[in-house]
């Protein structure tokens, strides 16, 4: 098994699949969104996590075609869910870009083709991406998050807290969410008697968020201690284990169909 090699034949032998996780509102329990993961069914080694793998396609560029592939995938899942529930479902798909793909010079024709080609209007989606990418490509930030704007494409700071601590770059460019860091979610043990600094901090960044104009989401929350924590300091949403795994669409469905 040489992941590589493997991983470029991927692609064309269709290995690969999107995952939905629920996105929470901890006020109501109702569905707000979900996140498309990508999962690599290996013909010989089964199920390959992306923690594996999205780093190899980084080094090797082929990223950009995996990231390309997601991003259609995604929107044909939008439409199809659009065609199947019609009003009932009305909530945005999360998809992940990495830092290479927000760099792409040509991003934006790369999105608005798949929206053409699939049907799908941007204010269906929603696009995560780190600190990182945001620091590493911040001349070009500018036009970019100016044109998905236009689109009403909406962006995600995913795994906020773990990249720059440059928060210079939160009052320069409209992002609509913060999404915290499961590292600090996962410490948060009991909702009154927490008063570890990592538990300050998720309250900092909360405040700090809304102070900005952004919502925030926790991810990892796998706790009911940790919901209802996050839930009292004024977080507006969370994913994790406790609410539902990332899961196959035909499941995804049955959450869609419930709305909560
Ligand atoms: O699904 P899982 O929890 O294993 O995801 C691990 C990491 O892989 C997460 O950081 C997630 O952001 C990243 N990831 C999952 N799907 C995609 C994808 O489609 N594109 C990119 N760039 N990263 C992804
Ligand atoms: O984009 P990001 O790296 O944040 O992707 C989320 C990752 O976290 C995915 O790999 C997903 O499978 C994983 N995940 C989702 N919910 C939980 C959770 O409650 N606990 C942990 N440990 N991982 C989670
Ligand atoms: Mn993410
Ligand atoms: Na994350």
């Amino acid at each position: 098994f040489e992941l590589q090699t493997d991983l470029r034949l991927a692609l064309e032998q269709q290995q690969f699949l999107l995952y939905y996780q629920p996105v929470i509102s901890l006020a109501t329990g109702d569905l707000v969104g979900f996140e498309a993961l990508i999962r690599w069914n290996h013909p010989t080694e089964g199920f390959i996590p992306p923690s594996q793998f999205i780093p190899v396609a980084e080094e090797t560029g082929l990223i950009a075609q995996i990231g390309e592939w997601t991003l259609r995938e995604a929107c044909s899942q939008i439409k199809a869910w659009q065609e199947k529930f019609e009003k009932l479902f009305s909530v945005r798909i999360n998809v992940n870009l990495s830092v290479k793909q927000f760099s792409l010079p040509d991003l934006m024709d790369r999105i608005d083709r798949i929206l053409a080609d699939t049907g799908v209007s941007g204010n269906m989606l929603k696009l995560e991406i780190t600190e990182t990418a945001i620091m590493d490509n911040a001349e070009s930030a500018d036009l970019i998050i100016k044109q998905l704007r236009e689109r009403e494409i909406q962006l995600c700071i995913d795994d906020f807290g773990t990249g720059y601590s440059s928060l210079n770059y939160l009052h320069r460019f409209p992002v609509k969410t913060l999404k915290i860091d499961r590292s600090f979610i996962s410490i948060i043990e009991d909702s009154n008697l927490d008063r570890s600094n990592k538990s300050l901090i998720v309250q900092a960044i909360v405040t700090l968020a809304h102070q900005l104009g952004m919502d925030v989401v926790a991810e990892g929350v796998e706790t009911l201690e940790q919901a209802m924590y996050l839930k009292q300091i004024g977080c507006e949403f969370a994913q994790g284990y406790y609410f539902e795994k990332p899961l196959p669409p035909t499941l995804a469905e049955k959450i869609i169909i419930k709305g909560k």
